[in-house]
C-alpha cells in the first residue's frame, strides 16, 4: 500500500505562501490546501487601490529595495530582460511565474479563523482549522496533519501616540493607507520615522507639498539603491567575503568599516541634521536615492521626534511650534497571528519564542511553522525559500528537530545575541543576518554548498561563490532537489545584472584590475 498522503494547510497566498507551496509540491506526497482571505494571490505585492486590513499594502510607485538577482528563487533565475528593482507589478508576475503549477491549490475569499489542536493532537500531531468563506458567510472546520501560517507581519500599523494628539484638526494617517500623494498638494507636511516608509513618503509627499518635515528619534544610515558605477549597490556590497566578517569581527568594527569605505562617500551621516547614533548593522537599513537631494534642496528637512502635538502642528524636540496639515505616521508594524490557539507563540522575557523563527518549541510534534517571521538584513525572499525547502523535509520526515531544551536554549541564546546588538524591541528576536541565516537553514537539510569541497573541485565556481553576488542558486549545488542549472546561473549571474541596460555581458562593461587601480588613486587626490 502507498503511504498515506499528508493533509497540509497553507495559510495565506502572499509570495511567502506561494513559496511554500512551491517547496512542498517539488517534494511530493503531500495533498495541499491554501486559504486566502482576499480575492487575488501575491499579498503585500497584489497591489490594491484600497488597503485590506491586515495585508500588507504599497505605494503604486513602491519598487523592491533589492536587486532580482539578489532576490531570486533558487530554481529560478529572473529573465535576463527584467529589470534589477522591480516594481510592484513586476515582482507579482515572477512569483505568478514561480508558482504556476500551485496556483490551483490556492481557495480565495478564504479566511481562517480558527486554528487549534484536534482532539488526538498529543497522538498525532494534527491540526483543526475553521475557515470561513468570505462570499457566502459560510465556515468550516477541517482537520490537517500540518500547517504552515503564512500571513505576513509587516501589515498591522503601529501607531505611536504622542501627548496632545488627539487635539490636533489637521489629518493623522500610517503609510499603510499612503497611496497616492495629490492630497498634499500645497500643504505642510510632517512624517514620523526613518525607515524605507517614512523615506519613501517624505520624498514622494515632496514633490507635491509646501513643505515637508522628516521626523526621527534615533536617525537612520541611508543607502542608495544605485551603487558604483550605476550597478544595484546590494549586487556590490551583498557578497560572502563582505558580509560574513561579521562572523569574524564585531559588528560595531564591520559597521565601521561599511561606514567609512562606502556609505559616508554617497551622504556623510554627519551632514544630517539629527545624526544616526548606532552601528550601520543595529538597525534595518534605509533605502533611497532621492533623499540627498531631497534634503540638499531642502524640500525635506529633517526634525528631532514630536514633543508633543498642538491644535494646528506639532513641536519637535527643542524646538518651537510648526504649523502643519498632514501628519504621515511611517512608524513600522506590529505582529500578530490572530488565529492561532492561545499559548502557541508564545512571548517570554521580550524574547519570540520560535526555533530558528519558525517552530513553536514547546509542541510535541513539529507540524505547525510560522513561515516568513524575518526581519531579514538583506533580501527576505531567499530566506523565506530556504524556510519552505527545510519545513518540506520536516513534513515529510526527513528531518527532525532537537528536544525541547536544546531549541530552547538556542532561542534564549540567539535571542540575547540579539538584543545586545539591535537593542530590545518587539522583533529583536526574529531579526536574521541574510546570508548566515541561509547558511543555518539550508545545513539543516544538507543543501548548505560545501564551499571546502568546491574550493578543490572547482575553484571558479568557489571564487565566484566567495567574491561574487551571494545569490540563492548557490544553495541547489546539493542536497534535495538539487539543479543542475545552479552553477551555470551562478556564474552567469552579474550578466543579467547588466543587460536590461546594456545588452551586454558583465565582462564588456567592466574595467581591468589595472585601470580601476589607477582610478582609485586618482580618486585620492580629489576633495
Ligand atoms: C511597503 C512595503 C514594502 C516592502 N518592500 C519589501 C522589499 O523591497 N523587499 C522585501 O523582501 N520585502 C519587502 N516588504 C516586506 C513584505 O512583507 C515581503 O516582501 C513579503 O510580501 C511578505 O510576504 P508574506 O507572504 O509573508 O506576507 P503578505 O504579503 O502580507 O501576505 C500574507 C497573505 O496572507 C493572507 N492572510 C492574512 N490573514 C489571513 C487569514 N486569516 N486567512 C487567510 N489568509 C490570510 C493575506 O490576505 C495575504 O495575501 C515590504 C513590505 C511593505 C509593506
Ligand atoms: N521596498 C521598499 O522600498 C520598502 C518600502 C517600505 C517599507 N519596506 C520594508 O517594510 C518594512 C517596514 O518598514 P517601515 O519603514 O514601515 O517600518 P520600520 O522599518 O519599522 O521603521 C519605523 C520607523 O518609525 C520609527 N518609530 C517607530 N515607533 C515610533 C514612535 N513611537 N515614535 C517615533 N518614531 C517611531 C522608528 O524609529 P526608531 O528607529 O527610533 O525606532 C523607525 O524609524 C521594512 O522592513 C522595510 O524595509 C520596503
Ligand atoms: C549614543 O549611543 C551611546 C551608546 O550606544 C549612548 O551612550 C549615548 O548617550 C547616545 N547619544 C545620544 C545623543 O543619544
Ligand atoms: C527590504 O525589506 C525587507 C523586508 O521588509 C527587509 O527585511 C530588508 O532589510 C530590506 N532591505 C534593505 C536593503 O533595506
Ligand atoms: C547576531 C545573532 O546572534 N543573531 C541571531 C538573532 O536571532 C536569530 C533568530 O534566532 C538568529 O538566527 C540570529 O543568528
Amino acid at each position: 500500500m502507498a503511504p498515506k498522503r499528508k493533509k497540509i494547510a497553507v495559510i495565506g497566498a502572499g509570495i511567502c505562501g506561494m513559496i511554500s507551496l512551491v517547496s512542498l509540491e517539488e517534494e511530493g506526497g503531500f495533498d495541499l490546501v491554501c486559504f486566502e482571505k482576499t480575492d487575488q494571490p501575491g499579498g503585500t505585492w497584489c497591489y490594491r487601490e484600497v488597503p485590506e486590513e491586515g495585508v500588507g499594502s504599497t505605494m503604486p510607485t513602491t519598487i523592491l529595495n533589492h536587486s532580482k538577482e539578489i532576490g531570486a528563487m533558487s530554481n529560478f533565475p529572473p529573465k535576463k530582460e527584467s529589470n534589477n528593482f522591480m516594481k510592484h507589478r513586476e515582482i507579482y508576475e515572477y512569483f505568478m511565474d514561480y508558482s504556476r503549477g500551485v496556483l490551483k491549490c490556492i481557495q480565495f475569499n478564504m479566511e481562517v479563523l480558527k486554528v487549534r489542536r484536534s482532539d488526538d493532537y498529543e497522538k498525532t500531531g494534527k491540526w483543526r482549522v475553521t475557515v470561513k468563506n468570505r462570499l457566502s458567510g459560510e465556515t468550516s472546520t477541517h482537520v490537517y496533519d500540518g500547517v504552515l501560517v503564512c500571513i505576513g507581519h509587516i501589515n498591522r500599523p503601529k501607531m505611536p501616540s504622542f501627548p496632545g494628539q488627539d487635539l490636533f484638526q489637521g489629518r493623522i494617517m500610517h503609510t499603510h493607507s499612503l497611496k497616492g500623494v495629490s492630497f498634499c498638494k500645497d500643504k505642510t507636511v510632517v512624517v514620523v520615522g526613518m525607515g524605507c516608509s517614512g523615506l519613501d513618503a517624505a520624498v514622494e509627499t515632496s514633490n507635491v507639498a509646501k513643505q515637508v518635515y522628516l521626523s526621527t528619534r534615533s536617525g537612520a544610515h541611508v543607502i542608495n539603491r544605485v551603487g558604483h558605477r550605476g550597478l544595484p549597490t546590494d549586487t556590490l556590497v551583498f557578497r560572502r567575503y563582505l558580509c560574513q566578517l561579521l562572523d569574524f569581527l564585531p559588528y560595531k568594527v564591520v559597521g565601521w568599516f561599511f561606514e567609512s569605505t562606502y556609505l559616508d562617500l554617497q551622504f556623510d551621516q554627519r551632514m544630517y541634521a539629527v545624526k544616526p547614533n548606532h552601528s550601520f548593522f543595529s538597525k534595518d537599513p534605509a533605502l533611497n536615492d532621492q533623499f540627498g537631494s531631497k534634503l540638499l534642496s531642502g524640500s525635506v528637512i529633517q526634525k528631532p521626534n514630536i514633543q508633543r502635538f498642538t491644535k494646528n502642528g506639532v513641536i519637535f524636540e527643542g524646538d518651537e511650534v510648526t504649523e502643519c496639515d498632514v501628519v504621515i505616521m511611517a512608524t513600522g508594524y506590529t505582529w500578530k497571528f490572530p488565529f492561532l490557539e492561545e499559548g502557541i507563540v508564545m512571548k517570554e522575557e521580550g524574547r519570540i519564542n520560535l526555533y530558528k523563527c519558525m517552530f513553536p518549541p514547546h509542541l510535541p510534534h513539529a507540524t505547525l511553522a510560522i513561515m516568513g517571521f524575518l526581519l531579514t538584513f538583506g533580501p527576505a525572499f531567499p530566506s523565506g525559500e530556504l524556510q519552505a525547502r527545510w519545513v518540506a523535509q520536516v513534513l515529510a520526515g526527513k528531518c527532525k528537530l532537537p528536544s525541547k531544551e536544546v531549541m530552547l536554549k538556542d532561542i534564549k541564546r540567539r535571542h540575547e545575541n540579539n538584543v545586545s546588538r539591535f537593542g530590545p524591541s518587539d522583533k529583536t528576536t526574529v531579526r536574521v543576518d541574510c546570508i548566515q541565516y541561509c547558511d543555518e537553514i539550508a545545513s539543516q537539510f544538507g543543501a548548505k554548498p560545501n564551499l571546502f569541497k568546491i574550493l578543490f573541485t572547482d575553484p571558479k565556481l568557489f571564487l565566484k561563490i566567495i567574491f561574487g553576488p551571494s545569490v540563492s542558486y548557490q544553495y541547489r549545488l546539493q542536497g534535495p532537489h538539487s539543479w543542475k542549472g545552479a552553477r551555470e546561473a551562478i556564474m552567469t549571474s552579474m550578466d543579467r545584472v547588466v543587460w536590461p541596460m546594456t545588452k551586454r555581458k558583465a565582462a564588456e562593461v567592466q574595467d581591468g584590475f589595472f585601470r580601476r587601480l589607477i582610478h582609485a588613486l586618482l580618486r585620492l587626490i580629489l576633495p
